[in-house]
């Protein structure tokens, strides 16, 4: 059908949710049901700016607080032209982190303001769905090892869950809190469902920007 956009969906939570898991399951559903469905993931490492985040994350190579926080951002800018170019196409694009992944992190830092973490990225295409795989840090810790780079530890996670709480009250957005204590079947019908929804929603509307007032 002739203008009929895809919609921009971004999963988010800590880490050990099942954001890649059911990021990947909800595309692979998309395309059954014969939508042109796509993934994109943040950072997306195989960019000049995103090896520079690779190395800060995997702990080769320390950056400046401020400065990863807008390398961030600009990996994110970078794909803007792709994402744009992919919705206008009719492409639906499933996100594995975004924005808001971006601001929890680093306003989980000492002396980071969510307001200052927020400006690199007012104004990106904004999602039209933003799905929370919400889970608690210890039963996300009971997962297995969180690993070994460099945010992946339990007090740090706890910080950017609240961090998270705070960017949800946002009422702007079109944020749906899932139980990502479920199993990972029931967890993917939960997501089709709410990811249907968006995209019926977004044909009839423009992509909006992200964090901009008015
Ligand atoms: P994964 O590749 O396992 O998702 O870990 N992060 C991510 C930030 O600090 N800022 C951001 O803008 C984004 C997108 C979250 C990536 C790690 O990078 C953190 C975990
Ligand atoms: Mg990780």
């Amino acid at each position: 059908m002739a203008g009929r956009r895809g919609a921009l969906i971004v999963l988010e939570g800590v880490d050990r949710a099942g954001k890649s898991t059911q990021s990947r399951r909800l595309v692979e559903a998309l395309r059954a049901e014969g939508h042109q469905a796509e993934l994109l993931r943040f950072p997306e490492r195989t960019t000049k700016i995103g090896q520079l985040i690779s190395s800060y994350l995997e702990k080769k190579n320390n950056l400046e607080d401020h400065t990863v926080h807008l390398l961030f951002s600009a990996n994110r800018w970078e794909q803007v032209p792709l994402i744009k170019e992919k919705l206008n196409q009719g492409v639906t694009l499933v996100v594995d982190r975004y924005a808001f992944s971006g601001v929890a992190f680093t306003s989980a830092k000492e002396n980071f303001s969510l307001e200052w973490c927020k400006q690199p990225d007012v104004g990106l295409p904004k999602p039209d769905l933003i799905l929370f795989l919400q889970l608690c840090i210890s039963e996300a810790a009971k997962r297995g090892d969180f690993g070994n780079e460099i945010y992946e530890d339990s007090s740090f996670q706890e910080k950017v869950l609240q961090s998270y709480y705070h960017l949800m009250k946002d009422k702007t957005l079109n944020w749906k809190v899932i139980d990502a204590s479920k199993n990972i079947e029931d967890l993917h019908d939960e997501i089709k469902s709410f990811a249907e929804e968006a995209l019926q929603q977004a044909q009839h509307t423009p992509i909006g920007e992200l964090w901009k007032k008015n």
